[in-house]
């Protein structure tokens, strides 16, 4: 898509810090990180929304989890424990319609969220 931020990353038309690359996925840190560890985790193939990944159904979505979990164990935060975050709505809080999952730990996470 050609006027989707994250597209534009995958595409290296925009910078980023990219940490974990697959074939068919990209994690990168986010440039408002909540946490120690805040990666954000996507499929290079753009889908709106976790909803829409899920509905794609040809693996992708196995393949952003897996890599979420790579992401945290490179990251050292799987021991300790991660967060991973799909904002999914405006009404969630989603801000970037390429859907992401946030990979956040290096702290204490409250429950619930805000
Ligand atoms: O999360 C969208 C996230 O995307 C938010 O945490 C900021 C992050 N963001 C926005 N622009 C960039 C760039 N250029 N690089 C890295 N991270 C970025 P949401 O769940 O949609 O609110």
């Amino acid at each position: 898509m050609t006027d989707c931020l994250f597209c534009k990353i995958v595409a290296k038309e925009i910078p980023a810090t990219i940490v974990h690359e697959t074939e068919r996925t990209l994690a990168f840190r986010d440039v408002n990180p909540q946490a120690p560890t805040h990666v954000l985790v996507i499929p290079k193939e753009h889908h709106e929304n976790a909803a829409a990944l899920a509905a794609a159904d040809d693996g992708l979505a196995d393949e952003v989890l897996r890599a979420a979990h790579e992401v945290a164990v490179q990251e050292g935060v799987a021991d300790s424990g991660y967060r991973l975050v799909f904002n999914t709505g405006e009404g969630a809080g989603q801000t970037v319609f390429h859907v992401h999952g946030h990979v956040l730990g290096g702290r204490g996470l409250q429950w619930p969220p805000g």
